[in-house]
């Protein structure tokens, strides 16, 4: 089955569509990846940068997570990321997302061991 990494690169990873500079590239990407089976996922992050940089993160400056847990990480640089949000009008199983792209910092939750990323937190 899934590892909870494997999750977080199915559900955050997108490095080579560094350029998502389509108006539907959520309502696709939230497709292809199985976020809108069951239910429409309302918020996804797609971070556009390459694999080994985001897993980087797990060293880098350590931060408080949303949960109140303590294994979350924010990125020391800003990465190109694509932000998804469900428009409030859209109707499962017709899941409709508000693409917007930007570069911005990044808050992630680390476990395991490799210590990798598991869970997007927040950008900054
Ligand atoms: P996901 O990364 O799959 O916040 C809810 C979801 O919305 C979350 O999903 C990320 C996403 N989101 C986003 N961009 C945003 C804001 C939200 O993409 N700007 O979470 C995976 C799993 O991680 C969940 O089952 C809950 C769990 N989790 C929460 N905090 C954790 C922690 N500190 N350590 C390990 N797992 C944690």
């Amino acid at each position: 089955r899934e590892s909870s990494a494997q999750k977080f690169q199915r559900q955050h990873m997108d490095p080579a569509g560094s350029s998502s500079n389509s108006p539907t590239y959520c309502n696709q990407m939230m497709k292809r990846r199985d976020m809108t089976k069951g239910s429409c996922k309302p918020v996804n992050t797609f971070v556009h940068e390459p694999l080994a940089d985001v897993q980087a993160i797990c060293s880098q400056e350590n931060v408080t997570c949303k949960n109140g847990k303590s294994n979350c990480y924010k990125s020391s640089s800003a990465l190109h990321i694509t932000d998804c949000h469900l428009k409030g009008n859209s109707k499962y199983p017709n899941c409709d997302y508000k693409t917007s792209q930007y570069q911005k910092q990044i808050i992630v939750a680390c476990e395991g061991n490799p210590y990798v990323p598991v869970h997007f937190d927040a950008t900054v």
